[in-house]
């Protein structure tokens, strides 16, 4: 109970524009009610989530919990994680979902589409990982600013909707000298403060542009507010928030987008250091896994040790399991169908455990060669972890 009074003092004691308006937005959480004892209740955005599967941090950030990750491949929408930076916008921008506008700038002709006419232009389904830069940030020793996530700022869900490739086509094609694509969520900004430091607005390499989908349904159903409908864009093998929800504009720029969430925001940086420009920006994931049953104890006996893993930008290849602190290591077979280079494969392993205390860990390697490391430096803002060893579980069989 106590993490939620935590984050909202730090995001108090963090300060700036930005801070104000999550506390505002975090207001739905009585600090009373949670002094009583009494059931956290949601934000309407998110009342309909499935309360016991989730952690709630605050009104803006939702985590799943590691024991609710489950071990189909999707991830179902009323158990994925939420994270807004800023408040969602009001419910009634779902009132007529083809009626929303999305302008494409930075292509032969630069046109306003409503998505009622994104829909003629093409349709898809992918299936990726949406993964928090923060995911994990509660291993690190350093108490990094920012929610404290351990496993479950991440799903895996199925996306459909229009390859921005499709759109950009039927537009005449990318314009000369276009290096990034710039995209911007349509929250409504507060009076009174620089929208550059406010506004969610991504650039991305103009690569990744090859794999994007503009979605409007996820999971098989029409994107919820919560999670960027009436439209979102999807970059797969990106951190979450290069997946601009309620997206109004995207853009070819010659240059990466000044707002205060692309030139000092998600950065890597080093602990003490400010966020600049020339620092990695949070594009690309790495490879990751973790175990998501059992997480605490067992029966002792069979075990079926189970657990997911991605390759991050890459597919993943192989995940290995120890159940003795990394001493030793054994191939984990997948579990269920293959989605796709961005989605995840949940896995297990099968063990016959004696009554004990077993630290179990899962290794996952990708296409590209790349396996999770041990330790992951430290960073400023606890970004990009993926540290076998911290994300392992302490498990007591009987
Ligand atoms: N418009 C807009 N898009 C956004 C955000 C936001 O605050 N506003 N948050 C980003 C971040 S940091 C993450 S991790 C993901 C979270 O997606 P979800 O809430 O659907 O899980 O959305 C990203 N896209
Ligand atoms: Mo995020």
């Amino acid at each position: 109970m106590t993490e939620v009074i935590d984050s909202r003092r730090r995001k108090l004691l963090v300060g700036g524009a930005a801070s104000v308006v999550a506390v505002a937005g975090a207001a739905a959480i009585s600090p009373r009610a949670l002094a009583a004892g009494e059931k956290k209740s949601f934000p309407s955005y998110v009342a309909w989530k499935e309360q016991d599967s989730l952690i709630l941090h605050s009104a803006q950030t939702l985590e799943t919990k590691r024991e609710a990750i489950g071990a189909s491949v999707i991830t179902p929408t009323d158990r994925l994680f939420v994270r807004n930076n800023l408040p969602a916008p009001d419910e009634s921008i779902l009132a007529d979902r083809d009626a929303w506008q999305v302008t494409i700038q930075g292509t032969k002709q630069s046109r306003t589409l409503s998505l009622a006419e994104l829909k003629t232009l093409g349709v898809e389904t992918v299936a990726t990982v949406l993964q928090c830069s923060g995911n994990g940030r509660a291993f690190f020793d350093h108490k990094a600013s920012g929610t404290p996530w351990q496993v479950g700022a991440a799903g895996c869900v199925l996306w459909t909707g229009v390859p921005v490739r499709k759109v950009v086509e039927a537009l005449g094609g990318v314009e000369k000298g276009a290096k990034f694509m710039t995209s911007t969520g349509g929250e409504v900004l507060p009076q009174g403060l620089d929208p550059k430091s406010l506004v969610v607005e991504r650039s991305v390499p103009l690569a990744a542009m090859e794999n994007a989908l503009l979605a409007w349904e996820m999971n098989g159903e029409p994107l919820p507010l919560a999670h960027g409908g009436p439209l979102r864009l999807i970059v797969p093998g990106y951190y979450g928030v290069n997946n601009i929800k309620y997206v109004k504009q995207v853009a070819f720029t010659e240059r990466e987008t000044d707002a205060k969430i692309q030139t000092s925001g998600y950065r890597m940086r080093p602990v003490g250091e400010k966020g600049a420009p020339d620092q990695l920006s949070m594009w690309e994931m790495n490879v990751k896994s973790w175990v998501t049953s059992p997480v605490t104890s067992a029966a002792a006996g069979r075990v079926q040790i189970q657990g997911v893993a991605f390759g991050g930008a890459h597919a993943v290849k192989s995940v290995e399991v120890s159940i003795d602190g990394g001493r030793s290591w054994r191939k984990a077979r997948f579990v269920g169908p293959d989605l796709g280079q961005f989605a995840w494969r949940p896995f297990v392993l099968e063990a016959e455990l004696k009554p004990g205390t077993y630290t179990i860990a899962s290794r996952a390697t990708n296409t590209k060669g790349s396996t999770q490391p041990e330790e992951f430096p430290e960073n400023e803002r606890g970004y990009g972890h993926n540290g076998w060893r911290r994300h392992a579980v302490e498990v007591t069989v009987a």
